[in-house]
């Protein structure tokens, strides 16, 4: 095998190049990779030559370069953000001591468990979007697209760094299953239930990127907390890259919300059917694919009551969202938190241990955030004077795990019958015929400055550039 510079083909501040074991580890994973983004990443896409943000080091000032790149010769880089002198364990049994730089080894398992769930939705997310190259609305969101699948590459990346750095053999072997499932695989799915849904059109894509991204956030938020140290690092990295993939979802939606108001204006008219006739997308349709991405990302939170979580909790492996801003011991032994049963055919708030309600607690962080979004979306209406507004359906709706998984909940929160269901699904979530509509509006739009007719443009380019630079180059 010809060698390979690595702290030029893979920038890194974990220092890789005097590493031999791990560099032959890596060497041995980087072809599979490879084939794994020619077959599985963005499709036909190989001679593109896009206008990428790569991470070459961790300071404010490397971390940022923009160039025009080939996407399989990108830089897949591995970070871990600067150790923090004398850092310790912030909760859970381990509280005040010195946090780990090597895996303890009865949580070895545990570990590995989280670290591969974590690195199992990167290639996932890559898999659900490679077919969106091809029915972009600008050039702009294309280099969004290939930015984000880039990056979830890059954090692909950065949990298979700590599964050969830290895990030996099993790790390597975990490294190479990453490879192996596939979204939507029937024999060898993706482990986590949103990860195997399809991200057919644009519309899915900027609520995937605004749902299914934040779980990122949270969940990583929750790990940058860890008493290993290496994963807590590495996961802070990571959150400076999500902050983009939420922005992408949030602003696309946003611009999605901003042109349908426009043309509602044009016409003279709300009438659902009158705005597709134009070539927009009704903001009823919309709300239908909010009901869809929030809940299915919602289930990403795991089961109200989890002694997993508990576990990891307790055994410092994974915290709370900035558990260092909460005021309480840390440990939770004695604490309670309200989390929402099923009583019969009622929903009811019943006080649970906190330690074993550590999901639901985050779930709730999560709510509140998509809350926020929710209503900046809720304003570009509101300023443009039509009467509606996008309402986050209940948390039990529509949901596969845990407490409300067996029952049919309305997005008002009422637990309903079968038939209830089957009778108003339509009106709640996106039909066949919903989605054959919203197919038909995506058609590439490549030409520079130019975009599709559904959305807006965005108020500003990619860094410093305007809307109509060339930020795809076909070869
Ligand atoms: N689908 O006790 P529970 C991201 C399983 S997104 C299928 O509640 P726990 C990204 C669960 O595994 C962030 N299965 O579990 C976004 C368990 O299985 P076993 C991803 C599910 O462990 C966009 C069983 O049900 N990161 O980065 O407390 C683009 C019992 O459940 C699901 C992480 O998830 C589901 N939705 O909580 C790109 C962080 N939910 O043991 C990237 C790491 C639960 O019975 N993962 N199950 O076989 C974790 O912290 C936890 O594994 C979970 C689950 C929070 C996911
Ligand atoms: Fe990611
Ligand atoms: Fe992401």
């Amino acid at each position: 095998m010809t060698s390979i510079n690595y702290n030029e083909r893979i920038p890194n501040n974990v220092g890789l190049g005097e590493n031999r074991r791990l560099q032959r580890a890596l060497e041995s994973w980087l072809p599979n990779y490879l084939n794994w983004w020619d077959e599985l990443g963005p499709e036909g896409t190989q001679g593109y030559d896009v206008y990428l943000r790569t991470a070459v080091d961790v300071g404010t000032e490397g971390w940022a370069h923009f160039n025009h790149v080939k996407m399989p010769e990108y830089r897949w880089g591995i970070f871990l953000n600067e150790a923090i002198p004398d850092r310790r364990i912030g909760f859970g049994d381990h509280k005040g001591e010195p946090v780990w730089q090597e895996v303890p080894g009865e949580y070895r398992s545990t570990l590995r468990r989280l670290i591969v769930t974590q690195g199992d939705t990167e290639p996932a997310s890559v898999e659900q979007q490679r077919v969106l190259g091809q029915t972009a609305p600008s050039l702009y969101d294309l280099r969004n697209l290939f930015q984000i699948n880039v990056e979830e590459g890059r954090h692909l990346w950065a949990m298979v760094y700590l599964l050969h750095a830290h895990f030996g053999r099993d790790g390597r072997e975990e490294a190479e299953m990453m490879l192996e499932r596939h979204s939507g695989d029937p024999d060898k799915p993706r482990i986590l239930g949103a990860f195997n849904e399809p991200t057919p059109d644009w519309l899915s894509m900027f609520m995937f990127a605004f749902f299914t991204d934040r779980d990122g956030k949270f969940q990583l938020a929750s790990l940058a907390e860890s008493g290993f140290d290496p994963l807590a690092r590495t996961c802070q990295f990571m959150l400076t890259e999500e902050a983009h993939h939420m922005f992408v979802g949030e602003s696309g939606v946003m611009r999605i919300v901003k042109r349908t108001c426009e043309v509602m204006d044009e016409i003279g008219t709300d009438d659902p059917e009158r705005v597709r006739q134009a070539g927009a997308i009704d903001l009823q349709t919309m709300q239908k694919w909010i009901n869809f991405h929030y809940s299915i990302s919602v289930d990403l939170f795991g089961q109200e009551l989890s002694t997993n979580a508990a576990n990891y909790y307790t055994q410092g492996l994974k915290g709370r969202y900035h558990e260092g801003k909460i005021d309480d011991d840390h440990r939770l032994v004695d604490y309670s938190y309200p989390v929402l049963m099923l009583n019969g055919d009622k929903i009811v708030e019943e006080s649970h241990p906190a330690l074993t309600s550590v999901n639901e607690k985050l779930r709730q962080d999560y709510i509140d955030d998509c809350q926020r979004g929710m209503n900046r979306w809720n304003k570009v209406i509101e300023k443009s004077g039509h009467d509606f507004q996008f309402k986050l359906p209940h948390r039990g709706f529509n949901r596969a795990i845990g407490n409300f998984a067996e029952v049919k909940v309305s997005p008002d929160g009422r637990v309903i019958s079968e038939a209830e269901w089957t009778k108003n699904a339509t009106d709640w979530m996106p039909t066949e015929s919903d989605r054959e509509f919203v197919k038909a509006l995506m058609k590439p739009c490549y030409e520079q400055g130019k975009i599709a007719g559904w959305i807006a443009p965005p108020t500003r380019g990619v860094h410093g550039n305007p809307f109509d630079y060339e930020y795809v180059k076909f070869n």
